[in-house]
């Protein structure tokens, strides 16, 4: 039995479906969750959702991680393109991680475009809207199983 995919993400999506749905789209993260877990459980993996917007939080379940999880899949909205210390925290995980966005960060002001995350994920889902939560999770599957 493989441990859980953790799916971790930072500050402010607890607002999602709720402000800026023209970026962000109308589905909420609660939402995400119930497709995360449909689609891991379909997959044959179990799956750990969480959401904070203080960036220890987020480092200290990275850490967690290393015992605890099979694969991260990790979407840091802000904390992408600042926090040295996630990126540092991530760095000693040594299986499968995804950087997730749900906008195309490409696409949109000069701020988001250098993400520090990026670096050392070993794979990117940018720009597929909330489905890219879903893809990711299968995608992680595919990269457990090659592990
Ligand atoms: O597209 C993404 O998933 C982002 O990670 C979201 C971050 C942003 O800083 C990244 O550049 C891209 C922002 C999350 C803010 O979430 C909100 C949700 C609803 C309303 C307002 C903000």
């Amino acid at each position: 039995m493989n441990k859980p995919i953790f799916v971790l993400n930072g500050p402010n999506l607890n607002l999602l479906g709720q402000r800026e749905p023209t970026i962000y789209g109308t589905t909420t993260l609660a939402d995400i969750r119930e497709r995360c877990m449909a689609k891991a459980e379909s997959l044959g993996f179990t799956l750990e959702f969480r959401q904070t917007n203080f960036e220890g939080e987020l480092v200290e379940s990275v850490h967690q991680a290393r015992t605890d999880a099979c694969g991260i899949i990790i979407n840091p909205a802000a904390y992408t393109f600042t926090s040295i210390a996630l990126l540092d925290a991530l760095k000693t995980f040594d299986p499968p991680k995804i950087e997730l966005h749900i906008s195309n960060v490409h696409a949109r002001e000069s701020i988001y475009h250098n993400s520090l995350i990026s670096r050392i994920a070993t794979a990117i889902m940018i720009g597929f809207g909330a489905d890219g939560y879903e893809l990711a999770v299968q995608a992680m599957a595919g990269m457990v199983r090659r592990d």
